[in-house]
C-alpha cells in the first residue's frame, strides 16, 4: 500500500489519450508527454506514441486552448528516422521543453542513443512546433534528460541532469540529480550535485528531473522517483523548491509524494506502477499547477494541485 496519500487531483476524465483513440494509425502507447504553456495560453504537449509492430516511438504534438481538448498533429515532430544525428537518433520519447522568452523560442531536449551507444541527450529550438531545428548533442552517456531552466541565472544558462551513477540506464543503476551551466547551451560545466536518490522513503533508486518552474519564493522541480519494492519498480511524482539566486541549493523538499500509483490506468499497463512526468504547467490566474503524466507507460492523464500550496508543501517538508 502506498505510505502516504496522492497530494495532487486526477481529472476526472483520464485517461486524457488513450492508444486506441489515437487518430493516425494504431498505437500501442501515447504516453510521458513533453509540455509547456505558451505565452498566449495553449497547452502544447508532445506525445511519445508507439506504432503497433514497431520498437520505436515517434513524438506528435497535441495542442489546445483549455488544457483538456487537444488537437493532434498529424506529422510527426520527431521520429526514430530523424536526420539530424545519423545512426544516434532512436526511441523518441520523454521531451523536455522550455519556453526561453530571452531567445524567443522553445527549447526542446530529448534522448538519444541506444543501448550500444549509451543514452544521450539532443537540443532542439523550436518556434512553431511543426519543425525543430538541431542544435547539438548536449549530454554524453549515460544522461538523457537535461531539463533547462526558462532563463539565464546570473549571466548563464542552467539546466538539471539526471546521469546514471552505476551501471547501464537500464539495469539497477543508481541516479541522482545534479546541475550544470553553460554560456552558449553548447559547452556545460560547473557541476554541483542538487537531490539524491533516497531524499525520501519514496525514491530509493533513482530520482530525476523536469523543466523547473519559477514561483515567488523559488524554483519548484516536479521529479519523478523510482522507488525499489520487493519484486518491482515504483514510479512517483515529487517537488522540491530550490534557491532562485542559487539553484543548486535546496530550501525546502515535500517529504510525500504529489502522486503515486492507484488507480488502474497508473497500476496496469506496458510498464505497471509508473507515473511519470517530464514537466508540468501553470495557470497563471488561477495558479493551477498541471501536470500530464503517463500512466504505466500506456496513457496521458492530468492532475493538479495549487501552486502556492505545493510550494509551501515544500517548505513545510510535508
Ligand atoms: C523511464 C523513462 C520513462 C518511463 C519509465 C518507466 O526510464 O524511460 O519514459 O515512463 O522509465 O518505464
Amino acid at each position: 500500500m502506498p505510505q502516504y496519500k496522492s497530494q495532487l487531483v486526477r481529472f476526472a476524465g483520464n485517461p486524457l489519450f488513450r492508444a486506441e483513440e489515437f487518430p493516425y494509425g494504431i498505437a500501442d502507447q501515447v504516453f510521458n508527454p513533453g509540455q509547456v504553456m505558451t505565452p498566449d495560453g495553449r497547452t502544447i504537449l508532445l506525445l511519445s506514441v508507439l506504432p503497433r509492430g514497431e520498437r520505436l516511438a515517434r513524438c506528435h504534438v497535441a495542442e489546445s486552448t483549455d488544457g483538456i481538448h487537444f488537437t493532434i498533429h498529424e506529422k510527426p515532430l520527431f521520429s526514430a528516422d530523424d536526420t539530424a544525428f545519423p545512426g544516434l537518433d532512436n526511441h523518441p520519447i520523454d521531451c523536455r521543453i522550455t519556453w526561453f522568452p530571452e531567445d524567443d523560442c522553445y527549447y526542446i531536449i530529448r534522448p538519444g542513443g541506444d543501448a550500444d551507444t549509451g543514452t544521450i541527450a539532443f537540443l532542439y529550438r523550436t518556434k512553431d512546433f511543426l519543425t525543430a531545428e538541431p542544435i547539438e548533442i548536449v549530454a554524453m552517456t549515460h544522461n538523457r534528460v537535461p531539463c533547462l531552466f526558462p532563463e539565464k541565472i546570473n549571466g548563464q544558462y542552467v539546466r538539471l541532469d539526471r546521469p546514471y551513477s552505476a551501471g547501464a540506464p537500464y539495469e539497477k543503476s543508481f541516479a541522482n540529480i545534479w546541475l550544470s551551466r553553460s554560456p552558449d547551451l553548447i559547452h556545460w560545466g560547473e557541476h554541483r550535485l542538487v537531490l539524491r536518490r533516497n531524499c525520501t522513503r519514496w525514491c530509493n533508486l533513482k530520482v530525476g528531473p523536469t523543466v523547473p518552474i519559477r514561483t515567488e519564493k523559488g524554483w519548484l522541480e516536479i521529479f519523478h522517483g523510482v522507488q525499489q519494492c520487493f519484486s518491482s519498480w515504483r514510479y512517483s511524482i515529487g517537488a522540491v523548491l530550490l534557491d532562485l539566486e542559487n539553484p543548486e541549493k535546496v530550501i525546502g523538499l515535500m517529504n510525500s509524494y504529489l502522486l503515486t500509483p492507484e488507480t488502474d490506468y497508473e497500476r496496469f499497463g506496458v510498464v505497471p506502477d509508473v507515473v511519470f512526468t517530464t514537466g508540468a504547467v501553470v495557470e497563471p490566474k488561477s495558479r493551477e499547477l498541471r501536470i500530464y503524466y503517463g500512466g504505466a507507460d500506456t496513457c496521458v492523464n492530468l492532475a493538479t494541485g495549487n501552486l502556492d500550496e505545493i510550494v509551501e508543501n515544500c517548505l513545510k517538508g510535508i
